[in-house]
């Protein structure tokens, strides 16, 4: 129950805002044909404005997890430059080792983030689900991360059309109420320049998407078009504070969608 109010005092306390950051861990798909070096971008952004790119830190933790053993990814992280349409912020490249079949729950935990108009910090803990060979090992597993977005649906196979599910868990426990912001990734990154790409949609007019989790921290989202989409439960984790400021720790998730053929 404390987490509840706590949770909805921080999200009170956020200024509205249209835009919606996002930490992304980015491949060009989910589905890993070949075994091998996957590409990956780590990049904190606005996808669906394809708008301003924000400076990463080196992120705490980059990992994988795959057959429920965790692997430490993070002697291959590169620094980089990601040029979106306005900016261009520090970034981050890396490859994935996808061997076997199964899944690769891939994490970044990236170090928080300053967030000067708001005198925040942000910290967005994102996870992505890779597949080889449709064989379903992990997804459906917590982690076990301070706060993480646990799929409902499997989340390399959404059909457009359909909707997909997610329960917001802090410390392994549900979060009633949790406030998530749905993101649509406009510009998918192109990996080898390290750059935006010409969007295929706009943001709403109304800004933020927003969905409130029930009291078992779930929450669904109908899915209108093919493609990545994010979820950040906002302020759901347990870390409220670095550096004698206010800490809003996010979990992001990104699923993909596809359109039945
Ligand atoms: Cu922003």
């Amino acid at each position: 129950m404390k987490q509840t109010y706590l949770a909805a005092a921080l999200a009170a306390a956020l200024p509205v805002t249209a835009s919606a950051h996002f930490q992304l861990n980015y491949t060009e798909s989910l589905l890993v044909d070949r075994p091998g070096e996957v590409p990956m971008g780590l990049i904190f952004w606005h996808p669906f404005e394809n708008g301003h790119v924000m400076d990463m830190g080196v992120p705490q933790e980059f990992f994988m997890v795959h057959n429920g053993e965790r692997t430490d990814l993070s002697d291959r992280l590169q620094p980089q430059r990601f040029k979106g349409a306005t900016n261009d912020a520090a970034a981050y490249s890396a490859t994935v080792p996808v061997k076997r079949s199964g899944d690769y729950v891939v994490v970044t935990v990236p170090a928080p983030y300053y967030e000067e108009s708001e005198d925040i910090y942000i910290q967005q803990i994102a996870k992505v689900v890779l597949n080889r060979n449709t064989l379903p090992t992990d997804w459906d597993q917590p982690v076990g991360l301070p706060t993480e977005i646990l799929p409902l649906n499997k989340p390399y196979n959404v059909i457009t059309g359909s909707t997909f599910s997610g329960q917001v868990l802090a410390d392994g426990e549900p979060v009633p109420g949790a406030e998530i912001e749905v993101e649509y990734m406009a510009a998918e990154p192109d990996l080898s320049g390290f750059s935006t790409t010409a969007p295929v949609a706009q943001p709403m007019a109304g800004g933020a998407i927003v969905a409130i989790a029930d009291e078992n921290g779930v929450f669904t989202f109908g899915i209108p078009k093919a493609g990545y989409w994010g979820f950040a439960a906002l302020g759901s984790g347990p870390l409220r504070e670095h550096e004698g400021k206010e800490l809003s720790q996010d979990a992001v998730l990104w699923i993909r969608a596809e359109d039945l053929k």
